[in-house]
């Protein structure tokens, strides 16, 4: 298609030629390829076989790592999903926010109309934006009726497209939202959903076990649907409830149209997996494949999903132009209330890798996760030990793509472009993590715990917390945070400390 600024350029060319001059048309010297996030769901640093795991095979993210750039000091901002997702598409630490803690799912739109996002910013460049997956950020202001279109959500911040679970899986309602209305309502049976008390007469997994397929092991004992009890109350809309076990295959599907409707480019595909997330329900052709149980299972799935996204840029000629993230929005956890065998079938599976913690933890397992870049051609194939993070993917790409942000906006994205792009080695120098409501820092030697109350052990998911009254430091180079060396280094303790409190005056 030719637009004004094409136009523009193709004149200058055409003036150029005239003069006997050589000159290029102006959009040559800003790439714009396709960029797609593909994030899965609880996937933790050694649930990949790429970062060394020999207990599960997935081969189409080491494809992808294989092909591209695989950071071991990859991170998200927060070892949950919400104020994950929130950091990663505002370019700000969810910490700042208040409300940035795990969402219900009937809360309010937690990123606001107005907000810069990464799809706002790479719409100013010309893209075409959708979410696919799991959103968990909120809809609607409140009091939602889910029978209505619900605004605000993802397309009045950034997204031309959306296709998505307004939650978890876990969470009602248990309907996929396409364009903020729910898909397949019908008119004589309205959704209705309440957070705080039953629907009467419904029945509930706490009081009609008999009617569950997977029991829960902690919490999610209210509506059942398709024999799994969730968070939360739902009634009615019944023609529009999923199937757990095809949600890959629709997320998939959805991603696969708008791929092929924008194969002209350029577009943006936030691919937000739910595996392993719970319930894990994988599809009836993974049941088994990993040995694992549902878990393994879930995460053979997740793998099939990156596949099928690379198949088909494959097939619509894009893989050169597309430039690929894949990484998690959190650590990993194993039994995160269902009864699904996950402890039970881990054998020598390490989820951590060499970390510390994982999901809901301030140790660096909650937070340091899988995270590749792949763009054949233009990244060099290798390994990275830059320091990044999710936070800095508004900055980066909004530069790569040449636009730049309104002053005071993504404020904590650092532009660590030549780092993804495995043009340096230099990401971030310093980094904050969070995990409800605590924070950590680090920075390119040490990695600092300030002192917290709390339990040590999370005692339903069986994680260290990270919490302690003492203060903790660790230096980056013991990865599973075995020593604590924070009597000994008082300077590097006040540096961090002092480096943390700057951060939270921002
Ligand atoms: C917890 C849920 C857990 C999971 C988590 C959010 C219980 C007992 N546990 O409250 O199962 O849903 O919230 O996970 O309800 S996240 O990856 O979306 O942050
Ligand atoms: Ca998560």
């Amino acid at each position: 298609m030719i637009n004004s600024s094409s136009i523009k350029a193709l004149s200058l060319v055409t003036l150029a030629a005239a003069l006997g001059c050589k000159m290029e048309p102006a959009e040559e010297t800003t790439p714009k390829p396709n960029i797609i996030v593909i994030l899965a769901d609880d996937l933790g640093y050694g649930d990949v076989s790429a970062y060394g795991s020999s207990t599960i095979s997935t081969p189409n993210i080491d494809q992808l790592a294989a092909a591209g750039l695989r950071f071991t000091q990859g991170y998200c901002t927060s070892a949950t999903c919400t104020p994950s997702r929130y950091g990663l598409l505002t370019g700000v630490y969810p910490w700042r926010n208040k409300d940035a803690r795990v969402l219900p799912g009937d809360a309010p739109a937690l990123i606001r109309p107005g907000m810069a996002t990464l799809p706002s910013l790479l719409k100013k460049a010309g893209y075409k934006t959708a979410v696919v997956g799991k959103w968990h950020l909120g809809l609607g202001d409140g009091n939602v009726n889910w029978n209505e279109r619900i605004s605000p959500g993802p397309n009045d911040i950034g997204f031309d497209y959306s296709y998505m679970m307004a939650a978890t899986n876990d969470r009602v309602p248990t309907v996929f939202v396409e364009n903020q209305k729910v898909v397949g309502l019908e008119a004589h049976d309205p959704l209705m959903i309440n957070y705080k008390e039953n629907f009467p007469g419904e029945p509930t997994g706490k009081d009609n076990p008999e009617l569950l397929k997977m029991h829960p092991s902690h919490g999610h004992d209210m509506s059942i649907h398709n024999g799994i009890s969730r968070i939360g109350f739902m009634k009615g809309g019944k023609a529009a409830l999923w199937r757990d076990e095809d949600m890959a295959d629709v997320f998939v599907d959805k991603a696969r149209e708008f791929m092929t409707e924008q194969k002209d480019g350029p577009f943006f595909l936030y691919f937000a997996l739910h595996q392993p997330h719970v319930p894990r329900t994988p599809n009836e052709r993974f049941v088994g494949q990993s040995g694992m149980g549902p878990r393994g299972d879930a995460i053979v799935e997740a793998d099939w999903c990156v596949g099928e996204i690379t198949k088909h840029l494959e097939s619509l000629g894009l893989s050169k132009n597309t430039l690929i993230v894949f990484s998690s929005d959190n650590g990993p956890v194993i039994d995160d209330g269902y009864q699904d065998q996950a402890v039970e079938l881990l054998g020598d599976h390490q989820p951590l890798g060499p970390l510390r913690g994982g999901k809901y933890s301030l140790f660096d397992g909650g937070t340091r996760v899988p995270f590749i870049v792949s763009w054949p051609g233009k990244v060099k194939a290798g390994v990275s030990d830059a320091l990044v993070c999710q936070v800095d993917l508004p900055a980066s790409l909004s530069s790569l793509v040449g636009v730049t942000a309104d002053s005071g906006t993504i404020a904590d994205s650092k532009n660590v472009i030549d780092a993804l792009l495995g043009k340096s080695d230099i990401g971030r120098s310093s980094l904050v993590l969070h995990a409800s409501g605590t924070q950590a820092i680090r920075n390119l030697k040490w990695y600092l715990i300030p002192p917290n109350d709390g339990p040590a052990i999370y005692q339903y998911t069986n994680t260290e917390s990270g919490r302690d009254t003492a203060m903790q430091l660790y230096q980056i180079s013991d990865p599973g945070q075995k020593i604590n060396i924070a009597a000994e280094n008082p300077e590097a303790v006040a540096e961090l400390e002092a480096l943390l409190l700057a951060e939270k005056k921002k």
